[in-house]
């Protein structure tokens, strides 16, 4: 099929559900400037996952730790959502029954306006208490001290599921509910390698959903999708609209 006649079908499907769930990673918001996890400009060419983004690393070295998330907020702090972004907060206001689930913690799908979402790795702008558990919206990470929580004085720590930490249970099942019950599912940006976000295609196609995805290059999911459309993300999710 032609990339027109493969654009054509995907909007077809989409104009005729009733329920859409989408699921996305960081392959959204490299359109608007913020750096991927994998590939060649990704960040973990130059970090090792295992040294920053897990219980141990904060624990080993809660300082480096705090310096690699308030360098990525710094760079966040002058991003704004791109093309892709927006089509999403169209598309769920078109759609009756509509779920929108991003691995994403850089905040950009509320930002564009975004609602019946699911931040299903966490909030890189808030933070939690390692002793009393408590939430907060924080933008201020006093480096020198490293933050503490204004109720207990305990150490704060970015709000972000690590490896090795389970996700949210609400958040998660949600989730599942979501892509369990949709009559299409569309992927974009996302590398599919990261567990548990990436079983939910294989639970929407299970269901009988029609599953579409966009990406950059091709992914792990390419082959078991119906639709796989190969480009940027703020080019081709406001053209299924
Ligand atoms: C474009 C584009 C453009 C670029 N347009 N496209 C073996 C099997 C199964 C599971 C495991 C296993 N070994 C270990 C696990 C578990 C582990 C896991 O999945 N590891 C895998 C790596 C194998 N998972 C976990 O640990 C999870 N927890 C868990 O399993 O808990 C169990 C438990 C239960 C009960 C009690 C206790 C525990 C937690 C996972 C948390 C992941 N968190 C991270 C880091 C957050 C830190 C932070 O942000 O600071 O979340 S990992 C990182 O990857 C981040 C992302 O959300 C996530 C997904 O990445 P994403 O979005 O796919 O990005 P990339 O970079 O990989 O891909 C970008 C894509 O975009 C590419 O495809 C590009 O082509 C594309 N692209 N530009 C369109 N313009
Ligand atoms: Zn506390």
């Amino acid at each position: 099929m032609s990339d027109h006649a493969l654009l054509q079908s995907a909007r077809a499907q989409l104009a005729s559900a009733r329920s859409i769930a989408v699921l996305t990673g960081a392959g959204i918001s490299a359109d608007s400037g913020v750096p991927t996890f994998r590939g060649a400009d990704g960040l973990w060419r130059n970090y090792r996952a295992e040294d920053l983004a897990t219980p141990e690393a904060f624990e080993r070295d809660p300082r480096l730790v705090w310096e690699w998330y308030s360098w990525r907020r710094e760079i966040l702090a002058t991003k704004t959502p791109n093309a892709a972004h927006d089509a999403l907060v169209r598309m769920e206001a078109c759609t009756e029954d509509f779920r929108l689930i991003t691995q994403n913690v850089d905040g950009l799908h509320r930002l564009a306006g975004s609602q019946r979402l699911s931040e299903l790795h966490g909030d890189i702008w808030k933070v939690r208490c390692t002793s009393c558990r408590l939430v907060i919206d924080n933008r201020d990470v006093p480096l020198s001290l490293l933050p503490h929580c204004h109720t207990c004085g305990g150490l704060l720590r970015p709000h972000i599921v690590w490896f090795g930490e389970a996700l949210d249970q609400q958040i998660l099942t949600d989730s599942i509910r979501a892509v369990e019950s949709c009559d299409v599912m569309v992927i974009v940006g996302t590398s599919g390698l990261v567990y548990p976000a990436a079983m939910l295609m294989p639970a929407a196609k299970a269901n009988g959903a029609f599953v579409i995805e966009i990406n950059l290059d091709p992914t792990p999911y390419s082959s078991d999708v119906a639709l796989s459309l190969q480009g940027r993300a703020k080019d081709l999710v406001p053209l299924l609209l």
